[in-house]
C-alpha cells in the first residue's frame, strides 16, 4: 500500500535549478551548465529518469522563452517529461521598480498584466494546466505609496488574469514575508494570499514556499488549514537556516519536511490537485545531483509519513496521551525508509541508488564536454 502510493508520487522539478544562479555577492558559474530551455530540460529528464518521480518541469518566463512553445514541448515529451507551472516573472523589468501590478502608475501596471496574460498564452501552447504567480512588489520606507490602494490594484489584475484561465486551467498564488521589499511586501503572508485566492473562485488557489516565512512560523498549521479550507494549491520546496536561502528540500530541516508531508497526507493532499514543486538554487552544489538528492529528501519524508500508525495515532489523541500520540509521529519519522526506497526503485525498474547510478552515467562529463562555448543559463533574461 504505501509503496503504490510512492510510486505514483509526482515532483516537479524547476527549469531554473540548472542554471547557474547565487547571491547578490556572486553567482558561480559551473561546467556543462545549459544554454537555453531545450538543455534544462534534458538535465531534468536525467533527474526522472534515475528517480522515476520527476515527469514534469516548471518554466520561468523570459528566462525559458523559446520561438515555438509547442515545439518545446514536444521535445518535453520526447524526452519523456512534460511541461509543469507557467511561473510569471514581473520582478526583473526596470518598469517595475515601484511595483508591477500595484505600481502607482496605470501604465506600468498594464504591461504587468500582458506578461501574466502571455504566459497564460503559453499555458495553452505547452499544455500546461497551471500558471504560479509571484509578485516581488511592496514598498521600502513607511508612506512611499497607499497600502488599501495597492491591494486594490492587485485584486484587478488577479480578476483579470482569473477570467483569461480556461477549461482546467489555475493559477497558484505566491506569498512571501520580505525581499526584495523591505517594508510592506503586497502579499507578504498566507493570508492575504488566501483572502485574494477566496473572493475570485476555484481556479485560484494559494503555493506556499517553504523559504518565505518568519523564523518560527509552523508552516505544517498553514498546509492543514489551506487543504481544509480547498485552497492549497500547491508547494515551491525548499529549505532554509535564515531567509529565503533556497537550499535544497529537507537539507536544513527534514522533520520539518515530514511533518508539512504528514499534514498533506492527513489532509487529502496527497494527490494531483497539489503540485509539489522544487524552487531551489544550486550555488555552489552540483545542480542534477542536487535535484536528484532534492526529489530524494521528498520521497523519503513522504515515505516516513505514509507509515504513521494512524489508528493508534487517533487512539492516543483522543485518550490525551499526549507522549503517546508523540511517540507514534517519532517512531515512523525515525525510521529509516531507504531500505523500502531501494527496493521500490529495483522494483520500478530503476538502480536502488540514483545518486550513484547517475554519477556512473557519465552524463555529467557529455554535457561538460559538449556545452563548451554558448551563453550559459542563469536568472537574466
Ligand atoms: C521568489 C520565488 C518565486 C520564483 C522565484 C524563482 O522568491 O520563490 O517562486 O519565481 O523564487
Ligand atoms: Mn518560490
Amino acid at each position: 500500500m504505501v509503496k503504490d502510493l510512492l510510486r505514483r508520487q509526482h515532483i516537479e522539478t524547476p527549469s531554473w535549478a540548472y542554471g547557474n544562479s547565487g547571491t547578490r555577492f556572486k553567482v558561480f558559474a559551473q561546467q556543462g551548465v545549459p544554454r537555453d530551455p531545450y538543455e534544462k530540460l534534458a538535465d531534468a529528464a536525467q533527474v526522472h529518469a534515475f528517480t522515476g518521480i520527476a515527469p514534469t518541469v516548471a518554466l520561468h518566463i523570459p528566462w525559458d522563452r523559446v520561438d515555438s512553445y509547442e515545439d518545446l514541448a514536444r521535445h518535453a515529451r520526447a524526452l519523456g517529461v512534460g511541461i509543469g507551472a507557467i511561473n510569471s516573472n514581473v520582478f526583473q523589468d526596470d518598469d517595475y521598480k515601484l511595483g508591477s501590478v500595484t505600481h502607482p502608475d496605470q501604465a506600468v501596471r498594464r504591461k504587468a498584466l500582458d506578461h501574466l496574460l502571455h504566459c497564460v498564452d503559453i499555458m495553452d501552447a505547452t499544455g500546461s494546466a497551471t500558471l504560479k504567480l509571484w509578485f516581488s512588489d511592496g514598498t521600502n520606507y513607511p508612506g512611499q505609496d497607499d497600502i488599501r490602494a495597492r491591494q486594490d490594484r492587485l485584486a484587478f489584475a488577479l480578476e483579470r488574469v482569473y477570467e483569461r484561465l480556461g477549461e482546467g486551467q489555475r493559477f497558484l498564488l505566491e506569498y512571501k514575508l520580505f525581499e526584495p521589499a523591505f517594508y510592506v511586501t503586497d502579499v507578504p503572508d498566507w493570508g492575504t494570499a488566501y483572502a485574494h485566492c477566496l473572493r475570485l473562485g476555484d481556479k485560484a488557489q494559494v503555493v506556499v514556499d517553504t523559504g518565505h516565512h518568519a523564523p518560527g512560523t509552523n508552516i505544517e498549521f498553514i498546509v492543514a488549514f489551506l487543504l481544509r479550507e480547498g485552497k492549497l494549491g500547491g508547494f515551491d520546496f525548499n529549505s532554509r537556516f535564515y531567509a529565503d536561502d533556497d537550499l535544497m528540500v529537507g537539507a536544513a530541516d527534514p522533520f520539518q519536511l515530514f511533518r508539512i508531508m504528514f499534514e498533506v497526507i492527513c489532509g487529502g493532499g496527497y494527490g494531483p490537485q497539489v503540485a509539489f514543486m522544487l524552487d531551489q538554487c544550486h550555488n555552489i552544489e552540483p545542480k542534477i545531483p542536487g535535484q536528484i538528492r532534492s526529489v530524494m529528501n521528498v520521497q523519503e519524508a513522504t515515505a516516513k509519513a505514509l507509515l504513521v500508525d494512524r489508528d493508534a495515532l487517533a487512539a492516543a489523541q483522543r485518550e490525551g496521551d499526549v507522549l503517546g500520540a508523540n511517540a507514534v509521529l517519532m517512531d515512523a519519522y525515525n525510521t529509516d525508509v531507504r531500505p523500502l526506497l531501494g527496493e521500490l526503485r529495483a522494483e520500478m525498474g530503476l538502480d536502488p541508488d540514483p545518486m550513484a547510478a547517475y554519477a556512473r552515467s557519465g552524463y555529467f562529463e557529455k554535457i561538460a564536454a559538449e556545452r563548451a562555448g554558448g551563453t550559459q543559463s542563469g536568472w537574466g533574461a
